[in-house]
């Protein structure tokens, strides 16, 4: 099994549909203990029984928005596993106004909401578990293509992306130091809870299936598989990457 007794901390399950829950399974797969952060005792209740299923260890609550949740949170799992061989970040949030419409008439309040918990927070995790890191760690986060191009409608959350694919970068070479790794996958559009806020989400995956390489598109299972990889030492050599698993989107001009 490739992450027999790896322990992996999961940050964004918020039920089954989840891209942080495809990644979860395919981790426990293959051999994997794992605890599932939640960020309020709305979504608690979701994921506790996510978290059985999978027979994770334990969770905890994890909003990414202060220090003060996520150094209780990095002090909890010291206290209960002592150490950390992966971490997945899969938490985005942006004011539902702002994606929508013009990117022009982004607020300074939807700006820095979307920067705070979609961006920052990866740097704020990273350093809250840094000293709990075994070598040979993995850090992986979740991004998409709308960070290098304009996608309609994605506006601020595009623009958080950008500076959340760019911490990735700065973050491999600090991290790297201690033998541990960061990479982000940028995964096609995927009918999650996030998304069905989205309107003409449905036009969004109808487009995928007609101007793809594989003309589908693609499943939290198959995002799970490369995070695997990621997870695991067959990814050894690779840090501060963004891989693609979008149906071979991204590689298409026309
Ligand atoms: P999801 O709604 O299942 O997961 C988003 C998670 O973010 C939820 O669990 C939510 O509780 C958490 N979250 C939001 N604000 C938080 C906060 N302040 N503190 C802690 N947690 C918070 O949706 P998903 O589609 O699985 O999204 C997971 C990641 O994948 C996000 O980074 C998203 O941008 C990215 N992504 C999604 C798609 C897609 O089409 N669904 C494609 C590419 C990348
Ligand atoms: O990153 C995302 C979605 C992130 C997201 C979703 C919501 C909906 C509810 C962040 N914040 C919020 N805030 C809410 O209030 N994706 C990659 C999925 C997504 O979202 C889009 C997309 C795609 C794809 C929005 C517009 C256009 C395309």
């Amino acid at each position: 099994m490739l992450l027999e007794g790896k322990k992996a901390l999961i940050f964004g399950v918020a039920n089954n549909r989840s891209i942080a829950y495809g990644i979860s399974s395919a981790f426990r797969r293959e051999g994997a203990r794992l605890a599932f952060s939640y960020m309020g005792d709305a979504i608690k209740k979701r994921v506790e029984p996510i978290s059985e299923e999978l027979g994770g260890d334990f969770t905890f609550q994890c909003d990414v928005s202060g220090d003060e949740q996520i150094g209780r949170a990095a002090e909890l799992v010291k206290e209960k596993w002592g150490s950390v061989d992966v971490l997945v970040h899969s938490v985005a949030f942006a004011p539902k106004e702002d994606l929508q419409g013009r990117f022009l008439d982004t607020t300074r309040e939807g700006f820095r909401t979307a920067m705070e918990i979609s961006a920052f927070s990866l740097t704020a995790l990273c350093r809250a578990f840094e000293p709990l890191f075994n070598p040979g760690g993995s850090v992986i986060c979740m991004t998409y293509y709308g960070s290098q191009k304009r996608i309609p409608n994605y506006n601020v959350m595009g623009v958080a992306k950008a500076a959340l694919e760019s911490s990735v970068r700065y973050l491999a070479s600090d991290l790297g130091e201690k033998g541990v790794r960061i990479n982000a996958i940028s995964a096609g559009p995927i009918k999650t809870l996030s998304a069905s806020g989205i309107s003409d989400f449905r036009v969004i995956l109808d487009y995928i299936e007609t101007h793809t390489p594989l003309r589908r598109n693609v499943t939290i299972e198959e995002v799970g598989n490369v995070a695997l990889f990621l997870a695991s030492d067959l990814s050894s050599s690779v840090t501060g990457d963004i891989i693609y698993a979008d149906s071979g989107f991204q590689t298409v001009g026309m």
